[in-house]
Parts: C-alpha cells; structure tokens; sequence
C-alpha cells in the first residue's frame, strides 16, 4: 500500500474534473434532484448535449501549468449518464451529438501531457431502472415513508444494478490501459443505513467491487466512500470535502486528499456568485501540502465542454505562483 501510494503523496495537488447533462443545465450537478425531474424532464439534457468546445489537450495543459500531477473525471455522475462508450447503457455521450468517447480522449490527452488519470464512478444512479428509492433519488424527495418506497421500487432490483456496476467498472479498468485512480462516490453514514433510507457496502457489494478493483489494476489507489472501513485493503485514502483550512490539521499523520471546488457546486453553475479568491485557494493548497495531505481541485467545464473564464484565470493564478516559487 505504501508502495503504491508513493507518486500519490508526492504529487500533492490533482484536478477533478465534474462534466456531465448537468453541465449543459448549468445550476449544480445535482439539479435533476434539486428539482425534483423526471427522466422525461431531464431527457432534453441529454438531447442536447453537444459539447463542441471539449479539447482534454487544452485541460490537461491548463492542470499541468498550474502544477497539477494528476486529475479525477467523472466517466458517471449520479445522473447516470455515462461520458463513455459502455455496452451496457444507451445513456452514454456516443448516443449524443457529440458521438464521441469522451473517456478515452479525456485519458489520452492527460497522459500525453505526463499526468495521472483517474476515474470517478457514481455508486448512485437517478437513471438505471433498477436503482432503488433512498432519500436523495429524484422521485422520492421528501416523502420517505416506507410505502412511497415500496411503491416506487416495484421491479426494481439492486442485484441487477450491482452487476450494472460490476460491468462497467470491469470495462473502466480494461478498456483505457493504466489507470492510477478510481473515485467511487458515495456511501451514506451507518446511522441513515440503519434508517432505511441510505445505502452503503450491501447495497453496492462493495467486497466485490474493491476485490474486483485490485485484481483489474493491481497498483490503482482508491478513495474511501465504498463503506469498507472493516476490510482491510479496501480504501487507500480518506477525503474530507470541501472542508475549511482550519479543519485540515487533524488529519496529519494520515493518508488523505480534500477535494475543492472554485464556488460550491462541483457541476458547472453559471451564476453561483461564492467563487473563491486566488489567494483562498492558495491557502487550501499550502495548508493541505503543510499538513500533508493531497488538494483535488475540482472544475467544472461548461455544457460546451471549456472551462469557464473564471476557471481558467484561477488556474492562471495558480500557474503563475508555481513558476514564480518552484
Ligand atoms: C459527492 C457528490 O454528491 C457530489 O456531487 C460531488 O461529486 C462530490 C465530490 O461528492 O458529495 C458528497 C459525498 C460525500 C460526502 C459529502 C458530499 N461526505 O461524505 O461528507
């Protein structure tokens, strides 16, 4: 573990990378469920998905000059749609009209640029037929009585979602060469499992989705949302989300990386106006770093698929700090 964990903690600073639908709606990734959509309302995201500006060179150009080792892109948001070329859904970018894989440009053009590439897989899916009601599904919102589950898990079935799951991760960690991370995302806390109305390791068959990781990428370093705390090779490292700096110290000693974004949402938002200053996001970089710990900093490029100007002049700012200290 240690072995393996060794470029990791020595890159220090990565890039996660959220694009999806949601991208094109432009008001948080998790807009299909703050809204409360149906599929038949969300389906014009996906009819219109054309991210005609998406250029991973220029992504992977813009993560390197600002001193970014390694980078995390969701190939399958809770949304579910897949930004990859899977067998086992037609919700996928080459059904849209961008007709492209967009994972496999995404990898190739990060690796050419001498970066890591890491995949983030959704555990949850607002799509798949047989994803069954917890208290973030879109359909279920407030109502979480157990007679609204039951009435809206008629004919769905987890096992099959679990294969689902099995499936396109087999195809994730087989079909793109080496892949330095996987981010699965997310279990809920045992407290709401035991309520009933989250899911965790059971659920996702976390044993054999980890198990299944290692032997397909042997040297593959993975986060710790599978709920696996009592298997022992199960997480590599923990990630505390959008903490302040002040609550990073705690963490010394230990194996982590705290994931960031610019204004909030990880989704591309237009009009979020909590965009952080240059200098806030210096201070998460340098308080991370100086207490040992990995920053993933996370962007999210518009429906187009470019990053949004006050994206790209953060990074420049950041790119600029580099050079001048490194
Ligand atoms: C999850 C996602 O729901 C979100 O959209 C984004 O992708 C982010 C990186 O991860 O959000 C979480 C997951 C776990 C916790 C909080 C938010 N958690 O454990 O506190």
């Amino acid at each position: 573990k240690k072995q393996r964990l060794e470029w990791w903690t020595d890159a220090r600073f990565g890039m996660f990378i959220h694009f999806g639908l949601y991208s094109g709606a432009a008001r948080h990734e998790w807009v299909k469920h703050n809204e409360a959509m149906t599929d038949a309302q969300y389906q014009k995201y996906f009819d219109e998905f054309n991210p005609d500006q998406f250029d991973p060179t220029k992504w992977a150009k813009e993560a390197k000059a600002a001193g970014m080792k390694y980078a995390v892109l969701t190939t399958k948001h809770h949304e579910g749609f897949c930004l990859f070329d899977s067998k086992y859904t037609d919700y996928k970018a080459t059904n849209t009209k961008a007709k492209r894989d967009l994972v496999r440009e995404y990898v190739n053009a990060f690796r050419a640029q001498g970066l890591k590439v890491g995949f983030y897989y959704s555990l949850l899916d607002w799509h798949h037929p047989d994803y069954t009601m917890d208290n973030c599904h879109p359909l279920v919102q407030k109502d979480t009585s157990k007679a609204n589950y039951t009435r809206l898990n008629k004919g769905r079935d987890m096992a099959k979602y679990r294969q689902y799951m099995i499936n396109q991760v087999t195809e994730l960690l087989t079909n793109y060469g080496k892949i330095d991370v996987i981010w699965l995302d997310w279990s809920w806390s045992k407290e709401d499992q035991k309520k009933g109305v989250g899911k965790g390791a059971k659920d996702w068959g976390s044993v054999e989705l980890i198990k299944l990781i290692r032997k397909l990428q042997p040297g593959i370093i993975v986060n710790n949302r599978l709920d696996l705390a009592d298997y022992k090779d199960g997480a590599d490292f923990e990630t505390p989300e959008q903490v302040s700096t002040k609550e990073l110290a705690p963490y010394r000693g230990r194996t982590w990386e705290t994931c960031q974004t610019f204004s909030g949402s990880w989704g591309y938002y237009r009009d979020e106006n909590t965009w952080k200053t240059h200098r806030q996001l210096l201070d998460l970089l340098i308080t991370s770093v100086s207490n040992g710990g990995n920053l993933i900093l996370n962007v999210g490029p518009t429906g187009r698929g470019e990053f949004d100007y006050r994206a790209t002049n953060a990074l420049d700012s950041l790119a600029y700090w580099m050079h001048a200290n490194s």
